[in-house]
Parts: structure tokens; C-alpha cells; sequence
């Protein structure tokens, strides 16, 4: 069911504290945490606790919960120290997606560039 922890998903285990991370932010409805491959100085995470396998499937089925992600992502960017960043949500396999709980990559610290590959 839409929203609902997956026994087999990677991000709702992090969520749980089953397996480790290293927090950045938490909300009560969120959590934001260090990427394990980082693709740039500043690498973060933020995802919803609750589980939906896309960001078009959680702005489906929960917009507001979608807005607490968004707006999360601009509060890692100020904690970081960020002016510059970029946020973005691989949907489906063809355009990367290798978790299947929606997830906001923050990055920044280096120069970024357009358009990416
Ligand atoms: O991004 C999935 C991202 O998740 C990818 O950049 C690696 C990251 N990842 C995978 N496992 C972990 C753990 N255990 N901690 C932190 N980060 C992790 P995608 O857009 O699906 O390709």
C-alpha cells in the first residue's frame, strides 16, 4: 500500500535505523543523509519516511509530503552553505533510478554542469 514501509526497501531500512547512514536532518516527516557514492563535495539525500517508489508517485499520492521534501532540500542547501545547487529526482531506470523510494539528490560545492549526461 502507497505510503507503507517496504521489508525489502533499502531507504525505508535508514528510515527504521536498520542499517546505517550518516544523518544530516531529520523532520517528522523526513530524513536527510550523506549519499555512499558522492558525485560531488556536498552529496545529500533527502527522502520521505513514508514510502512511494517515485517522485511521481508521491506527488500523486501525497503533494503535501512531496512539498515537505522540496522544502527540505533547500534547508540542506542553506545548512551546507550552498548559494548554488541542484536538486534532482531520477525517475525510472532509464534515467538512473537504482532506489525505488523516492529520493532528492542535493548536490553542490563544485561547479555543476549543463546539460548533465
Ligand atoms: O540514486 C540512489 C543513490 O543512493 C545513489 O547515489 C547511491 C545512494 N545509496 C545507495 N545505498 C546507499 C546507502 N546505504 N546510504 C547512502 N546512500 C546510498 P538513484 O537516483 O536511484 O540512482
Amino acid at each position: 500500500m502507497a505510503g507503507e514501509p517496504q521489508d525489502d526497501c533499502l531507504f525505508c531500512k535508514i528510515v527504521a535505523g536498520r542499517i546505517p547512514a550518516t544523518i544530516v536532518r531529520e523532520t517528522e516527516t523526513t530524513v536527510a543523509f550523506r549519499d555512499i557514492n558522492p558525485q560531488a563535495p556536498t552529496h545529500v539525500l533527502v527522502i520521505p519516511k513514508a514510502h512511494h517508489r517515485d517522485a511521481a508517485a508521491l506527488a500523486a499520492a501525497d503533494p503535501a509530503l512531496a512539498a515537505d521534501v522540496l522544502r527540505e532540500t533547500q534547508a540542506v542547501a542553506e545548512a551546507e552553505g550552498l548559494e548554488s545547487y541542484r536538486t534532482i529526482f531520477n525517475t525510472g531506470a532509464g534515467a538512473g533510478q537504482t532506489v525505488w523510494h523516492t529520493h532528492a539528490h542535493v548536490l553542490g560545492g563544485r561547479g555543476l554542469q549543463w546539460p548533465p549526461g
